[in-house]
């Protein structure tokens, strides 16, 4: 098969032609045997109850034995997404917030306060009295005011507080700010329950406020607390593509979301006795590389290697020199077992949450994390020996990561005058013309990265400061976009800028749940003042071209409902209905003041974005 009409990544393609050679499936090989079904991925297959399923068709009259219409159940679908994105970004803040809790009390050897700065700014945004209060004790009250905000039933999350106050009243006035995590996710799954809530336009409010569960809590929390464990990144460069595994080292790839048992790997390949077990079966040292997810969160804080994004997890194994994979949740092939049998990788789930049919189960439990970090890493060691048909693909590609929204603050302003100010200025006196965040996974039904990158030439092309996460954010990475030399590409006002400073044009801002530091720029943006008082004011846009999951799904529409206008590619699931559609593509604005919209052509999108930007800059009046 052509490798080459899968991606214009050569490590990628060398990948895809050793499997196809050993006779090995991935997902590349998965995907031409599926044709998707039109109904389903336009949002109008019901299978909510058993007088159906029912596939339905929009043409006025066509409904489910319900009678449920065309509109009802795009709508509903759609809620669903958001809702299990929105429990998939939470659930790992959960977790996090358990972790912390028992860090403060001394009970997850490993884990420790790093970052008391963050600690003492989040603990005052939850309404915590930090004074007097030691790092520990601190700790403690903001893991149990975190976990209340799961479970709280009445009231608003806390971090809504930090959003503009004009934001806010948008949300108030619409009835949409989540009282509690659970709560709101639990509500639109009852509400799309057969026979309940029938309404679109009143189904997809609650889809916003489900969505702004996610962003202004869920992934905030899950973004913070991990700073507080972790520390809050500052600029690293590291290493990207499949070429950062190598030969002559033992490999370990983390993959999934959760940093937890991650970072205490990397503190078990640090230990002596394992290093010298290591040197006894020949091997150089020990190698940790990350994909997906877990890679971008171990990269901005440690410069931990990512070897690659959402679609090279099987490529990966199929190098022949990865000893174990471990992995936790989210964005894991059920097709990575097989893959692993065909080489001599052990593959390791390691979550309560998710296990693999016929894969190692080793689970991470907090209490006594570190132990099963090291058993991880001996039984890597054990497995060099065992290597055959090793083929390492040579491309990698350096890259800076690490823009914390605290980062971008004193990149822009200096350390001693760290703000917004010089950021709005440029964007004022239009040598940036606005800025696009550029997130979401990669999907192998399009030519995958390669949309991200044309995209994103385009943008910075056309002096548009590119924010990135997650997948997407790797994909321009291996492309050489994530270096200060990119600037070469940029035009010239975004290239001035980032000349003065230093910096790429194109910022790592972390992983999926780190979106909600993009909420938090566009805010510090809002409140340093000059372009307007509300996020919808701001010449800003947000894309995800290659998306897949559902938690794209919840992360679009948060941003939607908090402002900010944002365009998917692939194909968008309303497209069923052509009245869910006008919804999401244009209705939205009259209740939130920005919308969706749907663009499979990159560069029609970087053309969409602009333009957008333009007419953010008109209405401030400061077109230029
Ligand atoms: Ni959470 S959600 S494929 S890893 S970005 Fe990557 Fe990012 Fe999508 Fe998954
Ligand atoms: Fe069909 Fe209605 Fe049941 Fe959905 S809820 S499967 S449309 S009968």
């Amino acid at each position: 098969m052509k490798a080459e009409a899968f991606t214009s990544c050569k490590a990628t393609q060398a990948m895809i032609e050793k499997t196809s050679r050993e006779g090995v499936t991935t997902v590349f090989h998965r995907v031409r045997e599926k044709k998707t079904c039109p109904f389903g991925s336009g949002g109008t297959c019901c299978r909510l109850c058993y007088m159906g399923p029912c596939r339905v068709k929009d043409d006025g009259q066509d409904a489910g034995v319900c009678g449920a219409t065309a509109e009802t159940i795009a709508a509903r679908n759609f809620c669903r997404m958001v809702a299990a994105g929105a429990a998939a970004h939470s659930d790992h803040a959960r977790e996090v917030a358990l972790v912390l809790l028992a860090a403060a009390r001394g009970e997850a050897p490993g884990f420790e306060i790093k970052d008391e700065e963050k600690l003492w700014a989040v603990a005052q945004d939850l309404g915590i009295d930090p004074v007097g209060k030691s790092k520990n004790q601190l700790a403690e009250e903001v893991a149990l005011k975190a976990l209340t905000e799961f479970g709280q039933q009445e009231g608003e999350l806390s971090f809504v507080r930090r959003a503009p106050q004009k934001r806010q009243e948008v949300w108030r006035r619409l009835g949409i700010i989540p009282r509690g995590i659970d709560r709101e996710i639990v509500e639109m799954l009852h509400r799309t329950h057969m026979g309940v809530d029938q309404e679109y336009v009143h189904l997809m409010l609650h889809g916003m406020r489900t969505a702004l569960a996610d962003g202004w809590g869920g992934s905030m929390i899950a973004t913070e607390l991990q700073d507080i464990l972790f520390g809050t990144p500052v600029p690293i460069r590291a290493k990207v593509n499949l070429g950062v595994l190598k030969p002559d080292h033992v490999n370990i790839i983390v993959h999934g979301h959760e940093p937890l048992l991650p970072e205490l790997i990397l503190l078990a390949v640090r230990d002596e006795e394992l290093l010298a077990q290591a040197r006894a079966v020949g091997a150089k040292g020990i190698n940790v590389a990350g994909i997906c997810c877990t890679a971008n969160e171990i990269l901005m804080r440690k410069g931990v290697p990512v070897a690659g994004s959402v679609l090279q997890q099987e490529l990966a194994i199929a190098t022949g020199a990865v000893e174990a994979m471990v992995v936790d949740v989210q964005c894991i092939m059920q097709g990575l077992g097989q893959v692993a049998r065909c080489y001599h990788t052990e593959l390791f789930t390691t979550s309560s949450r998710a296990r693999l049919p016929g894969v190692t189960h080793l689970e991470f439990d907090h209490h006594r994390g570190l132990e099963v970090a090291k058993e991880i890493v001996r039984r890597a060691i054990a497995r060099f020996p065992q290597r055959r048909k090793v083929e390492i693909p040579v491309e990698e590609m350096d890259l800076i990561a690490g823009f914390s929204h605290e980062t971008i603050k004193y990149i822009l302003g200096g350390r001693f005058r760290a703000s917004y100010r010089p950021l709005n200025d440029n964007i004022i006196n239009g040598r940036i013309r606005g800025v696009a965040a550029v997130v979401g996974c990669s999907n192998p039904r399009v030519r995958f990265g390669d949309l991200h990158t044309t995209l994103v030439r385009e943008l910075i092309a056309n002096d548009v400061l590119v924010l990135v996460t997650g997948c997407a954010a790797i994909n321009c990475a291996k492309e050489g976009l994530l270096v200060p030399e990119a600037a070469e590409m940029a035009g010239s006002g975004l290239r001035e800028v980032c000349e003065a400073v230093g910096m790429p044009p194109v910022l790592h801002c972390g992983s999926c749940v780190d979106n909600s530091r993009l909420l938090i720029a566009a805010t510090e943006i809002v409140k340093e003042g000059g372009l307007g008082e509300d996020i919808s004011e701001v010449p800003l846009c947000g894309c995800a071209p290659e998306w897949m999951s559902e938690k794209a799904i919840a992360i679009g529409q948060y941003f939607v409902a908090s402002g900010v206008t944002v365009g998917f590619g692939v194909a968008f699931p309303t497209t069923g209905s052509a009245k869910l559609s006008e919804f999401v593509f244009g209705g939205m604005k009259d209740y939130v003041n920005a919308h969706w919209f749907y663009e499979p052509d990159p560069v029609a999108m970087a053309r969409t974005i602009i333009a957008h930007i333009d007419a953010k800059r008109k209405a401030l009046g400061i077109d230029v």
